[in-house]
């Protein structure tokens, strides 16, 4: 029997760009809107530090109290964005000229709720979401938004150190549940939570939890997780009644873990680390803890705070969609710390036969290949890719042109690679390359590692005009789209 094969991306493909409001409106008092988390996160560069394997991105609450005191000496870089916030329409018209399918962006919490606790929604930080929507659909360009990116109101985190507890559940469904009810009619593709298993990366950017306010650091990363997971189902029991043809995804950052040799050890330890990545969807759109994780926290004294309702509510809310985001592989051997170093975002052990990108992230292709097969093969739900691309540093020219094509050539591979796999019969439902227009770097909290197809003028210490530019890979991505992934 010959079976139909159908090669290249399906009619409809959503080709777009990501973003996330922390790093891009700035206006950070504006319109009533609280203070979060991301307020006061990452003034430190963690890669300068050296910081750079465990739990990076840290702020410890005698950090933020220095912060608090010192407003003013803060203010850049976090706080500024690149003025997405009054620059809207201007951006949002580049996206069209490149012929956006779809727009990747979150609604700041503290907008909506400024301290998370109160019980009707501000009025005018909506407004700004709807002229950006209303903008969005001039166009075409469908919304896909993220409700949490790494971000929350400081003051949930101060008052309950963040996803420490329960009652941010309730918190986050009202937040939910307002923005659901709002852009019903207008929104059809959303995301609970950015990349959920950065809470074993960075507590304080995911869960909102200080480190130095935690007994035992993982035990705290998986109780975060295990609200935000209960928090992530009720707010799809919402979605789901309010718009029943939403769709609604998760997220991880999903790095896949090659073993080092051929040895049983070595591809143990590969599973193992897979494992852990690979929990998260798990749990999100299977609808129940995989009993390898029972395992692993008996073995590591993790103890949970749990409700047996907890589960029900996790079996009967999955999502539609895996979405996540994809920038490296990583390699595993049997080793000593091998437990410690899955699941972060940095690892010592080197792939020899991959190039690094400048902020030492292995570059790998023919991996999204795989992982997209490995994922769909497992979950035989639709996946997105909704975070993938360069940081680079851009020269700009005396004429206005950057020419980035070392970024052309890491998006063609990589789109290639999509390709090849959606013709292995993956259902990719689309991809949205990070920071489409230059943003604030979260890991480096600075500008020089640019993402774009759009540069923005602005330097690490916040000088320049904000002037945006068209670099080169805006043509060549513009031409992709056009072509359907055709012309690369
Ligand atoms: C992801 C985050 C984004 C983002 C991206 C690139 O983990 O979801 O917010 O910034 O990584 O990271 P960086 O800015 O550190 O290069």
């Amino acid at each position: 029997m010959r079976q139909e094969v159908n090669y290249g991306f399906p009619d409809g493909f959503l080709w777009g760009g990501a973003t996330a409001a922390n790093q891009i409106e700035g206006a950070y008092k504006e319109d009533g809107k609280g203070m979060s988390t991301s307020d006061y996160a990452a003034y430190k560069d963690p890669y300068a530090t050296g910081e750079v394997n465990n739990f990076t991105f840290n702020v410890t609450s005698k950090e933020l109290e220095e912060y608090r005191a010192n407003e003013e000496k803060y203010k850049f870089p976090k706080r500024w964005g690149i003025d997405f916030y009054h620059r809207y329409a201007e951006d949002i018209a580049l996206f069209a000229e490149m012929g956006f399918k779809v727009f990747r962006f979150s609604i700041s919490w503290v907008r909506i709720f400024p301290t998370g606790l109160e019980t009707e929604p501000n009025e005018a930080g909506f407004a700004f979401y709807d002229k950006v929507i209303a903008e969005l659909k001039k166009y075409n360009i469908e919304p896909l938004i993220t409700l949490s990116h790494y971000e929350m109101p400081i003051v949930l985190s101060e008052k309950y150190n963040g996803w420490q507890s329960r009652e941010l559940i309730d918190c986050f469904v009202r937040f939910a549940t307002a923005c659901f009810k709002r852009y019903k009619n207008d929104v059809k593709y959303w995301i609970t939570f950015n990349e959920m298993n950065m809470n074993l990366n960075s507590l304080y950017t995911g869960a909102g939890s200080f480190p130095d306010r935690v007994d035992h650091l993982e035990e705290a990363a998986y109780q975060a997780s295990h609200y935000q997971f209960v928090a992530s189902s009720l707010a799809v029991k919402a979605g789901r009644e309010i718009m029943p043809d939403a769709k609604i995804g998760c997220m991880i950052n999903r790095i896949e873990s090659y073993a080092k040799t051929c040895k049983p050890e070595d591809q143990l330890q590969a599973l193992k680390a897979d494992q852990i990545n690979l929990f998260y969807p798990e749990v999100q759109a299977r609808g129940e803890y995989p009993s390898y994780m029972s395992r692993y926290f008996n073995e590591k004294n993790i103890k949970l705070e749990t409700e047996p309702e907890d589960f029900k509510i996790i079996r009967d809310y999955t999502v539609d969609f895996i979405a996540f985001s994809y920038y490296m592989t990583h390699v595993t051997e049997d080793r000593p710390d091998a437990n410690e170093l899955a699941g972060k975002l940095d690892s010592p052990i080197k792939n020899p036969y991959l190039k690094l990108t400048e902020w030492g992230w292995p570059i790998d292709p023919i991996g999204l290949r795989i992982t997209l097969n490995k994922m769909y093969d497992r979950y035989k739900k639709p996946l997105f890719l909704v975070e993938n691309g360069l940081g680079a540093r851009d020269k700009m020219e005396a004429d206005g042109s950057i020419h980035d094509d070392y970024r052309i050539d890491y998006i063609r591979e990589h789109v290639k690679q999509m390709k090849e796999a959606v013709t292995d019969g993956v259902d990719l439902m689309g991809y949205t390359t990070w920071g489409c227009i230059d943003l604030i770097s979260c890991g480096t909290s600075e500008m020089t590692k640019r993402y774009g197809f759009i540069y923005v003028d602005q330097d690490d210490e916040g000088n320049g005009t904000l002037n945006r530019f068209r670099k080169d890979s805006f043509h060549w991505y513009k031409k992709v789209i056009e072509t359907n992934g055709e012309e690369l």
